[in-house]
């Protein structure tokens, strides 16, 4: 899992790809398999429940100092300053359990573009999407 993790990373760096937009299996053109991989009710789509499970693995994956917190330096090729800053409310370390949740919510929201009840894989294609690829994906 570690060593996936810093191919991924060192993809980012190869390719030039903005910090924002670092979506590992989005580069592998898998994009349909995290919902496959999430899908615990298995209807071929995401929704928020499955969402916040992935988002929690995620956290606990970006995690290795096993604290409560995501600080800055463990998310920074995945989330910008502005957007850690805004969900840090607690600003004693990095995003805890809670606050990295609230954001998963956020850009569930913000990709499910139909506004119905889940991400269909096409919605992970947008930019939105990579954007929620960003904190369910390790
Ligand atoms: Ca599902
Ligand atoms: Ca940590
Ligand atoms: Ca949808």
């Amino acid at each position: 899992m570690k060593s996936k993790f810093t191919l991924g990373l060192a993809a980012a760096v190869a390719t030039g790809i903005a910090a924002t937009a670092f979506v590992p299996a989005a580069q592998a053109g898998h994009v349909c398999e995290v919902i496959a991989k999430n899908d615990r009710i298995r209807d071929g789509k995401l929704d928020i429940i499955e969402a916040i499970v992935a988002g929690k693995k995620t956290f606990k994956a970006l995690n290795p100092d096993n604290d409560f917190t995501l600080e800055y330096a463990e998310v920074s090729n995945r989330i910008g300053p502005k957007t850690f800053d805004r969900y840090n409310k607690i600003k004693r370390k990095g995003l805890d359990r809670v606050e990295w949740t609230r954001l998963v919510k956020a850009r569930f929201k913000a990709a499910n573009r139909d506004g119905d009840r889940t991400i269909e894989c096409d919605e992970l294609m947008t930019r939105a999407g990579h954007r929620l690829l960003a904190v369910i994906t390790y």
